[in-house]
């Protein structure tokens, strides 16, 4: 995705917010009055208090100590404080054959478009990839994936509507291993994270994911619909509590105002971001990239454009 492409899906976003951080470092001058404001606009952010916190302590510590005075010589700064703190820690394992992707959230986050949009991108690059519709909770949960699995040429391992998902889930592991997949995406049901008995459920997902891919790899990649804000980053703590998240996939961001919860998310979870969902179609996923999402957010304050 071009920078272009990042600043439109970010559109609302950056409106709605950071426009007003890049604005008010474009004209202010370093008064107690700024630093205030600075914070009220970060914390609307979505960003959470603790970030904001760190951010603002160390923008006025560096501030202090290089003499700066005004807004716009800490631009640079809290451009780089951001994209560096977008990093998560962990690095993603290398991904043996087959390598299994779980797809967790709780309701209607994206989770069945993304899995698709995920094999749309991987058959594209060439890989053999094989979807498992381990919902099946909801009616129509399965034709809804299997229909993408046609459009895609990729084959769904599908089970009937009630049927236990760590079974499907064994078969798919299997069929994968059988068929000598690169590739198995495993989309689940919506569950609420409060939910006690559905969060055990994933978690023998998880086992029997573990148990079955002999040689393979797997990751968890929780599924969060950006509009929510402040709300994503509560159901990222309880999915992260239940089962060992590897990364977050944040949908939605096309329609979102509170993308800025992407930098709330990584803070206290220390858990990357890997993509993002940025519109209805198979091609609307991209690779996160620190970069680019920060740069679309903080357009240069001395010379706004779109
Ligand atoms: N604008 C936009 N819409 C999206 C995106 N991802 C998914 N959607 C839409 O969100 C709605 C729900 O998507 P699903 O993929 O069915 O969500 P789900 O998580 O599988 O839902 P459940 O299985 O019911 O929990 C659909 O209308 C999708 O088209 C995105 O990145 N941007
Ligand atoms: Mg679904």
């Amino acid at each position: 995705m071009d920078p272009k492409q990042w600043r439109s899906a970010l559109a609302k976003t950056r409106r709605s917010t950071f426009g007003r951080i890049a604005t008010l470092l474009g004209a202010t001058e370093l008064t107690p009055d700024f630093w205030e404001e600075l914070e009220a606009a970060l914390i609307q952010s979505d960003m959470g208090g603790n970030l904001t916190q760190s951010l603002v302590t160390e923008l006025q510590e560096t501030a202090n100590l290089e003499g700066l005075l005004r807004g716009e010589e800490i631009y640079t700064l809290l451009r780089s404080l951001l994209i560096e703190r977008l990093n998560a820690p962990i690095e993603p394992a290398p991904h043996q054959k087959p390598h299994v992707m779980i797809l967790v959230g709780v309701n209607g986050t994206g989770k069945t478009t993304t899995a698709a949009k995920l094999a749309f991108a991987q058959t594209r690059a060439g890989l053999r990839v094989i979807l498992a519709a381990a919902d099946t909770y909801r009616a129509g949960a399965q034709e809804q994936l299997s229909i993408w699995g046609e459009r895609l040429g990729v084959d769904v391992i599908s089970a009937e509507s009630g049927s236990d998902p760590g079974a499907l889930v064994y078969n798919a592991c299997q069929a994968a291993h059988a068929k000598n997949m690169d590739v198995a995406i495993i989309d689940t049901s919506g569950r609420m994270h409060t939910e006690y008995n559905l969060m055990a459920e994933l978690q023998k997902i998880c086992r029997v994911v573990r148990k079955v891919i002999d040689g393979g790899s797997h990751e968890v990649l929780l599924v969060l619909d950006a509009t929510t804000g402040q709300n994503g980053l509560v159901q990222a703590q309880a999915f992260a509590e239940a089962v060992d998240l590897d990364g977050v996939i944040l949908t939605k961001l096309d329609g979102s105002a509170k993308g800025g919860v992407g930098f709330a998310i990584v803070d206290s979870l220390s858990i990357p971001v890997r993509y993002v969902g940025i519109g209805e179609s198979l091609e609307d996923l991209a690779v996160f990239n620190p970069l680019a999402f920060v740069d679309a957010l903080l357009l240069d304050p001395v010379t706004p454009t779109a």
